[in-house]
């Protein structure tokens, strides 16, 4: 099979809910020599958006997209090692707190972000989903963060990056903290207009990103 085979096969798998040969396709995959990264970005995140579009057309529902993620998860915990692996070396470029913003749930974007940045060098403290604004604000200033990532899925939750924002503000310390928004609610617009630091449509981007405001 060649990696446009596998890629293909990967996604398919991940469309039919097929945990098993997901995971033997995955591991395949790993044996003949591809990036785990690779398998992330071509088969895994492809398959992930058409179950999302699939669920916006209703030709699938909220059960179905559950299990997406939690077979999603099965896969990672293959090639999550393989990526850190590479990553445990690095100098250390600067401390990010992450998490998804209040009322969202979401943490797969998040968890992908997340491991790209500190194979990249950078020192995450990551909260988790659901996340108050100002338990972003207290864990930045207990560990002396850098950078504050917020991660947003739903249109509705979106606000929770602004109160992040509006809280340093009335803080009078909106300069201490790079602020970093994303996540497939969030845009461009949306980021000038609430005056964040930085935002990237993928977790390649944030890297960068982040890379950037640290320097
Ligand atoms: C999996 C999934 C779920 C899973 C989540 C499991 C989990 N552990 O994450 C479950 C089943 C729990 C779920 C629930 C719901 N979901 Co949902 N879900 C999805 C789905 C299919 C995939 C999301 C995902 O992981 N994408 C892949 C990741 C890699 O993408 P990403 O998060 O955008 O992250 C990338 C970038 O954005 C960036 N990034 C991410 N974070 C950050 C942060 C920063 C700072 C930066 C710079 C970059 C960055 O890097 C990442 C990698 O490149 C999407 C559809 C879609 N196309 O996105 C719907 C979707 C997000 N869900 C949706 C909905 C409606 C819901 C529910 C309300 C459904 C319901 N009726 O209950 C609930 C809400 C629960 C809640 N309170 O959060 C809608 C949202 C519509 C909207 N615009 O508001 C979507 C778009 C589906 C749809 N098309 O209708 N969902």
């Amino acid at each position: 099979m060649d990696k446009g085979e596998l890629f293909n096969v990967v996604k398919d798998a991940l469309v039919a809910l097929d945990q098993d040969t997901l995971v033997t396709d995955v591991s395949e995959g790993l044996e003949a020599g591809i990036s785990p990264l690779e398998i992330i970005e071509n088969g895994m995140l492809p398959g992930l958006k058409t179950i999302g579009e699939q669920f916006e057309c209703e030709e699938i529902f909220l059960p179905e997209l559950m299990q997406s993620a939690m077979i999603f998860q099965e896969a990672m915990n293959i090639l999550q090692p393989e990526i850190e692996k590479a990553g445990a070396m690095l100098k250390k470029k600067g401390v990010v707190v992450l998490g998804t913003v209040k009322g969202d749930l979401h943490s797969i974007g998040k968890n992908i972000l997340k491991l790209l940045m500190e194979i990249s060098g950078f020192d995450v403290h990551d909260l988790g989903v659901d996340v108050d604004p100002f338990a972003f604000i207290r864990k930045a200033d207990e560990v002396n963060a850098d950078i504050i990532a917020l991660s947003a899925l739903l249109t509705t939750t979106l606000v929770g990056q602004k109160d992040v924002i509006e809280a340093l503000e009335e803080q009078g310390r909106r300069d201490k903290y790079k602020v970093m928004v994303g996540g497939g609610a969030a845009t461009q617009a949306w980021a000038d207009k609430i005056k964040a630091d930085g935002y990237a449509e993928n977790a390649y981007g944030a890297v960068e990103k982040a890379t950037t405001l640290v320097s």
